[in-house]
């Protein structure tokens, strides 16, 4: 059976995208590594790995009519995942809404039999990979908040030079 590894993320809008771009920029000058092509930039909401074809299809149809409720969240902060070597922007305090949203998307997700992974909701934006130290830049940067009103499902594919993705279905806004 083959699969398909998926995630469901929030997409920043270009201006938001190029905004984020100029933070990787600035981080790069402290922690070195490679930074994120400004079109790949996002927060995701939930990682499921290798999905089999016939489940990822039943979510591409069913994604459209999984509404979030609008909301906002403040990018605020610089972290590292040390492990991974990786250098993010995110918030100091996740909304609540944000946090439900994450909650909820599990719970329908688990009606397709994708379980929630262990580790608790962490959002970020990966702004650099292969980071050379482990401290994140002194200074946080100037808080940014990022309105949304949808989610992509996004399919990750291994290409040489990193991963390359393609949004496969998103979720409609919230009718006015
Ligand atoms: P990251 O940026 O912190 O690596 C696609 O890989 C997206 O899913 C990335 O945003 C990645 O986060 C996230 N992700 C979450 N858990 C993951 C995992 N176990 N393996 C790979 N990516 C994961």
């Amino acid at each position: 059976m083959p699969t398909i590894r998926l995630f469901y993320a929030l997409w920043p809008d270009a201006p938001l995208a190029t905004h984020l771009a100029t933070w990787a920029d600035q981080a790069r000058t402290h922690a070195h590594g490679r930074v994120m092509r400004t079109e790949t930039l996002h927060m995701t909401l939930a990682f499921l790995g290798s999905v089999e074809q016939e489940i990822a299809d039943e979510l591409i149809d069913a994604t459209p009519f999984h509404r979030l409720i609008p909301g906002a969240v403040t990018l605020d902060r610089y972290g590292v995942f040390a492990r991974q070597r990786i250098l993010w922007a995110g918030p100091s305090q996740v909304p609540d809404l944000l946090q439900a949203t994450h909650d909820g998307l599990w719970l329908w997700l688990s009606a397709f039999g994708v379980m929630p992974p262990a580790q608790p909701f962490r959002p970020h934006v990966t702004l650099l990979r292969n980071i050379e130290r482990n401290d994140p830049p002194a200074a946080d940067p100037p808080p940014l908040t990022w309105r949304y009103d949808r989610m992509v499902l996004v399919a990750s594919e291994s290409s040489t030079g990193g991963s390359r993705y393609r949004v496969v279905a998103q979720s409609r806004p919230q009718p006015v």
